[in-house]
């Protein structure tokens, strides 16, 4: 940790978690600081702010890099042990920060059941489509194709579209961006916590370790296949065809669906 960076996140950061275990390169990096960068654009107390997650890479981004509360809690119970503070305490500003596996394969009923019953939460995912922290299992977020540490020939399983799931389950407030979208990020970030309910982000993150090398484009140093050219706002996905959205992200912010 550089004296500059240091002093950049004094208050917000734990230097005795640095050097931290990330591997360079991986965007959950910037993603643990957009973070902190909101809740410093937001004025939010650090004091004032739980941070639960799960177990996971993604869930060390709050444990132990925060200074603030934090429940690193078992492996996809983070919503669950959030819901049971927010009951507790519903003054506490509660973000849940974790990973694909964690949220949405092994938590994935937590994750549905919370965005159903309108928990006051801000729960955010660091995607990168597949369980990185013990060595990029196949998750139930990993696209059609990729190989993973247990689908060497690629995966045949359809994935869970995120947004649309937790949307489908009741959520008010839903987004999905890349980690590099830094601006759309924050801004995001800000809403989901004005929003009084279930709120969530789908933050897609590299993983150069687990799942980049073992599909990055072939000719290329590149340690992932994800480009730019993955993404498209939600505005443009309305006048393309399925097929020609296939294979996309769908990027953008959406409301509350209705019921039925
Ligand atoms: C009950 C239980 N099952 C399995 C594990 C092993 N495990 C630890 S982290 C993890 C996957 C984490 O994946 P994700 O949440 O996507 O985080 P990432 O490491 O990819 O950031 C698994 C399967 C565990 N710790 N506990
Ligand atoms: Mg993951």
């Amino acid at each position: 940790m550089t004296a500059k960076y240091k002093e950049k996140y004094a208050g917000y950061l734990r230097p005795e978690a640095f050097p931290s275990t990330f591997c360079p390169g991986c965007s959950h990096i910037p993603l643990m600081e957009i973070v902190l960068d909101t809740v410093k654009q937001m004025e939010l107390s650090m004091d004032e702010i739980l941070f639960a997650s799960g177990i996971g890479c993604a869930a060390w981004i709050p444990s132990p890099h925060y200074l603030a509360d934090t429940l690193h809690t078992l492996h996809g119970r983070a919503i669950a042990f959030a819901t049971g503070a927010k009951l507790a305490n519903p003054t506490l500003d509660v973000f849940v920060i974790s990973g694909d596996g964690d949220l949405a394969s092994i938590g994935g009923n937590h994750l549905i059941h919370a965005a159903r019953r309108d928990i006051d939460m801000v729960v955010i995912c660091a995607n990168n489509f597949i369980y990185g922290m013990t060595g990029g299992q196949v998750a139930a977020t990993t696209p059609i194709g990729h190989k993973t540490l247990t689908t060497p020939k690629g995966n045949v399983d359809r994935p869970f579209d995120l947004v649309n799931l937790v949307r489908g389950a009741g959520a008010g407030f839903t987004a999905r961006w890349y980690a590099g979208m830094r601006k759309e990020l924050i801004e995001s970030i800000v809403q989901a916590h004005e929003h009084k309910g279930f709120s969530f982000i789908d933050v897609i993150s590299i993983c150069p370790t687990a799942h980049g090398r073992r599909n990055k484009p072939p000719g290329t140093k590149k340690q992932t296949p994800i480009e730019k050219s993955w993404f498209v706002s939600k505005e443009d996905a309305a006048a393309m065809s399925a097929d020609e959205l296939a294979g996309k992200y769908v990027v953008g912010q959406w409301g509350k669906l209705p019921i039925g």
